[in-house]
């Protein structure tokens, strides 16, 4: 680092990293609490365990409902082998760091699932992976060969690899950041706006993003941009101006009204209005039931 830089406008005024970081634990922040610099578990705790070959531990966040989605999807198709129990993980209690959530995702964070109709039970991890494993050991939402395959896992791996910037970029910064920093908001709302843009050209001229298909890509894609163009995350829909995504907007609009993916949203998902939470899945007929908190359906 240049020892001439300017650091009036840094922030705080003045900050010049130290020569070796540390960890600062009470550095602020809506998620200080279960951010560390460290992996691994932090305690003894066995997951749960239901009826279903499919174990999902995971919340209602964009990368849960990915998944849930996709569940519900498959059931909806007729593929009774994707009847699964979805428990709750509270992130920000920390269930993600218990010796039973690592053993299943190392990376200690939701989404995570173990298939147990395997012997031994196969763990997926990551989101994407998840998808990828559930489409294949079904053979639906997944191109079987050729270009359009190739089109849904390049819309796939684009959605791993773009998201952080718009929900651990722009999200961050923007709605939950302890202050509010122009330098960080610019780049990142800069960023989400270039991503809804690739994601619009390509809707102008595509149904869904793989081609003439509805397949994973859209179910990674649309729980963090479909929700984002409908202006319903963080509260951002008019400072990134969504309106101006009519495409995006349009291939939204169709997810949305999916009867799937209306079930799907709903699973761990255990805040906002009553209506729309299930805290946790072990039946179908569990959504027929609103509200439903983990102690009343175990
Ligand atoms: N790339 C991962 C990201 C998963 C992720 O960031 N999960 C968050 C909730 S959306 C989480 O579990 N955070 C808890 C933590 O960071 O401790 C995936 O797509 O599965």
């Amino acid at each position: 680092m240049s020892e001439t830089r300017d650091t009036s406008r840094d922030i705080p005024s003045g900050y010049t990293p130290p020569a070796v970081w540390v960890w600062n634990k009470g550095g602020g922040g809506r998620f200080a609490a279960i951010n560390r610099p460290t992996a691994g578990p932090t305690h003894e705790h066995e997951l749960p365990v239901g009826r279903h070959p499919l174990q999902l531990h995971s919340l209602g966040t964009p990368n849960g409902v990915k998944v849930t989605v996709l569940l519900e999807e498959l059931l909806a198709l007729g593929h009774s082998g994707a009847e699964y129990d979805a428990w709750l993980v509270r992130i920000n209690e920390g269930d993600q760091f218990t010796s039973g959530f690592v053993a299943v995702n190392p990376n200690s964070k939701i989404p995570a699932l173990l298939d147990r109709s395997t012997l031994p039970p196969t763990r997926v991890f990551e989101s994407g992976s998840i998808l990828l494993y559930l489409a294949e050991k079904f053979g639906a939402f997944l191109p079987p060969a050729g270009a359009q395959r190739v089109e849904c896992l390049n819309w796939l791996f684009w959605q791993m690899a773009s998201a952080p910037y718009l929900g651990g970029g722009f999200g961050h910064f923007y709605a939950y950041a302890p202050v509010k920093i122009e330098y960080a908001i610019d780049r990142f709302a800069m960023e989400a706006k270039r991503q809804m843009d690739v994601l619009d050209r390509r809707l102008a001229g595509s149904p869904w993003l793989a081609g003439p298909e509805y397949t994973i890509a859209d179910i990674a894609v649309w729980p963090w941009y479909g929700v984002l163009a409908l202006g319903e995350l963080y509260g951002a829909g008019e400072f990134l101006q969504v309106q101006d995504y009519p495409h995006l907007r349009r291939w939204a609009e169709t997810i949305a009204a999916r009867p799937a993916v209306q079930r799907g949203r709903r699973v761990n998902r255990s805040w906002g209005d009553p209506a729309g939470q299930l805290a946790e899945r072990h039946d179908a007929t569990d959504l027929d039931r609103p509200g439903v908190r983990p102690e009343d359906s175990r």
